[in-house]
């Protein structure tokens, strides 16, 4: 008797369909369909789920064949590559525990339990295996296996981590990738074999607790990247060494901005006398603005009872994120995560009518907050913080019209910082976790509509993140992206409903019975800590005039133009500006060239001829040569390219040619 095979239609991308022989695997497909594509099919979406090249059809549906041009087909790449990775590490340090290696944005990185410690400088040799596993073209091979006999093979191969792994799986069969000697439990897709891969790189090696727990072991986590090409891999490294160069970390240690201290404490940085400046600028800058925008600014301790947590709710949904509280004679003190029960004592003083509403307090806050030691960084994630805070205490009409006079006066300040990207998310609770947020659904879904009709008023679009807001109400975020990719929270305003019921607070209202308020939470410039470090980023340490710490520097060409220099840095500083003098006995262009390390605006270079002028030869940080200018007219020019918050160097008067008789120097 002949036998039929049973044959299957799939459907192609563009409307074309194949009749195959069931059991034909993808990458039979794709060589049909043509040698281009067999050569660059990665993996293939099969009725929308990704499976390998390998994997036979055993039923029609729709196929679509992905190859390294597609997101999908790097990560697979990104993925493979992972596995060589650990195959790698295995073969060098043999006793190695895996534990996983996902792939991440831009990359992947695997953790292991090494026999030994390794730093940086084995990564090369890691690399080179690789190579050689790439050589080996070895194929990758898919594998069904009970759950309970790889329990007892990884057992027994000396992998714990796996064993946990899969005893938390629920189902009694998983799927495992073999190349060569190695395997690994895995869901999949992989590429069909390690010759595949055509562009990868080592980019360091960090610590990281299993399953992120600071009780489980540290393992040596190593990040890698892959791409489709060597020039994709350039391209990628040379991003990575400019994200590099802006690194605040990196900057504020150069440019002297801010300090870590391990004898002060983790994520308690130390203000510099050139950070502190930036900061101080920005302090008064805002504090003015949010005068004139009606605001009145108190003082606060940093600290209060537990009791005032326990009220608000802090002590139910945020303690997590508190220090823990100390005894101080029959009185618990806690450092506060956050100013707002701060500012509520201060509007429960007095009774208020709604003739008084809205009442703006605002405070640059200091505040604590525990956060793992896993996520510090620099200045931008800490746990000693000063907020730009503001609690806005209103009636429910006012709401929207104060939510959108926020709003605008964050785009005004942005514009003055020069940011030019950014993004507003609407971060709304997560309806299953009642511990992080106050199960109110009413109140929540009260305050994200405000939220929606406020923007919608001035056509703001913006994204949205469940699970983001406070734990007492939705919030508008405005996000933006670092130097290293990660977007960041700066500016924040919140509408909350709960706190003032929690506190019991009331207000007059015209009909002459007692209401209760509406607070609307807010920061504008963010924590002190993340706006300076995003700065430092923003600007890769080169701040326009207004936030430069130093804004020109004196270069005296010998001893004898130091007195002349000096005498102009104390008028300078008189008017507000921050001048300095390079008094070292250096020659000029070394000068120049600290002075353009350390990104300084403007430097003067000063000699007999300027001396006699009562002028400047002036350069501009990273252009050169700007000409002579009478000092005074330089000092106006500087001024006013502060006063104006000029984001550029420009100075109108340098082109003028010839220098004015001038006024003489000034007392001293
Ligand atoms: C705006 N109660 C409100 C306040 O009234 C509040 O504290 N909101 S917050 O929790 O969102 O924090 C405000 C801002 O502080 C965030 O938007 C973020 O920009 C900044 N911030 C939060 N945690 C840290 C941290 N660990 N390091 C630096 N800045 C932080
Ligand atoms: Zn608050």
């Amino acid at each position: 008797m002949e036998q039929h095979e049973e044959r299957i239609e799939l459907s192609l991308p563009g409307g074309d369909s194949m009749e195959v022989v069931a059991g034909t695997t993808a990458a039979e497909v794709a060589r049909r369909i043509g040698p281009r594509l067999a050569r660059e099919a990665v993996v293939a979406r099969y009725d929308g789920r990704l499976v390998d090249l390998a994997q036979p059809l055993l039923e029609g549906g729709k196929l679509e064949l992905i190859t390294l041009d597609a997101p999908e087909g790097l990560d697979v790449l990104r993925h493979t590559t992972a596995h060589v990775l650990a195959q790698a590490v295995l073969r060098l340090y043999p006793g190695t525990k895996l534990a996983i290696g996902p792939t991440i944005e831009d990359g992947f990185y695997y953790d292991f339990d090494l026999p030994r410690p390794i730093g940086p400088e084995d990564l090369p040799a890691i690399e080179a295996e690789m190579a050689r596993i790439v050589q080996e073209d070895l194929p990758i091979i898919r594998e069904e296996g009970g759950r309970q006999e790889w329990i007892e093979r990884f057992r027994a191969a000396g992998q714990p981590y796996k064993v946990e792994i899969l005893e938390e799986i629920p189902e009694a069969t998983v799927s495992l990738y073999r190349q060569g000697e190695f395997v690994d439990l895995c869901r999949g897709p992989h590429l069909p074999s390690t010759g595949r891969l055509r562009a990868f790189k080592l980019l360091s090696i960090a610590g990281a607790y299993w399953r992120g727990d600071e009780k489980r072991p540290m393992l040596t986590r190593i990040y890698g990247t892959a791409f489709k090409s060597k020039e994709e891999l350039e391209e990628h490294l040379a991003r990575l060494e400019q994200a590099r160069k802006r690194d605040h970390r990196r900057l504020g240690r150069e440019l002297e901005l801010f300090a870590v201290s391990e004898e002060v404490g983790q994520g308690l940085p130390l203000w510099l006398p050139k950070g502190a400046t930036i900061r101080r600028v920005l302090e008064r800058y805002i504090v003015d603005l949010e005068l004139q925008e009606g605001y009145e600014h108190v003082y606060t301790p940093p600290l209060a009872r537990t009791e005032l947590y326990k009220t608000s709710g802090h002590w139910e949904h945020y303690r997590e994120n508190m220090y823990p509280p100390m005894k101080v004679d029959d009185e618990e003190l806690v450092l506060r995560p956050m100013n707002c029960p701060h500012h509520i004592m201060i509007y429960k003083q007095k009774p208020h009518s709604y003739r008084e509403l809205p009442i703006r307090i605002a405070e640059l806050g200091l505040m604590h907050r525990y956060e793992r030691s896993g996520v510090l960084t620099g200045l931008s994630r800490v746990r000693g913080m000063t907020l730009n805070d503001a609690h806005i205490f209103c009636t429910p009409e006012q709401i929207k019209e104060e939510f959108l006079r926020v709003v605008r006066l964050i785009q005004r300040v942005y514009q003055d910082l020069g940011f030019q990207e950014y993004v507003y998310t609407l971060s709304r609770r997560d309806p299953e976790n009642r511990e992080k947020f106050v199960d109110l659904p009413e109140m929540w879904e009260k305050a994200e509509r405000l939220i929606r009709e406020a923007l919608d008023e001035i056509g703001v679009s913006y994204r949205e993140d469940i699970g983001g807001a406070a734990f007492y109400g939705p919030k508008l975020d405005v996000d933006v992206k670092s130097a290293a990719g990660k977007f960041e929270t700066i500016s924040t305003v919140q509408v909350d409903f709960y706190l003032p019921e929690r506190f019991g607070l009331e207000y007059v209202g015209v009909d002459n019975r007692l209401h209760r308020p509406v607070m609307i939470h807010r920061g504008v410039i963010s924590t002190m800590e993340r706006m300076t470090a995003f700065l430092i980023e923003l600007y890769a340490g080169a701040f326009p005039v207004w936030l430069a710490p130093v804004q020109g520097v004196f270069l005296p060409i010998a001893e004898r133009h130091v007195e002349y220099a000096r005498a102009w840095t104390e008028e300078g500083r008189r008017r507000g500006l921050r001048l300095e003098v390079d008094m070292r006995d250096e020659k000029l262009n070394r000068k120049i060239r600290e002075a353009e390390l350390q990104k300084v605006p403007f430097m003067l270079v000063v000699g007999d001829r300027e001396v006699e002028e009562e002028s400047v030869a002036v350069r501009r940080r990273g252009q050169g040569d700007a000409g002579h200018l009478p000092v005074r007219d330089f000092l106006d020019e500087l001024e006013k390219l502060a006063r104006e918050r000029r984001l550029d160097l420009h100075l109108a008067a340098a082109s003028s040619p010839g220098v004015a008789a001038s006024s003489g120097v000034p007392a001293s």
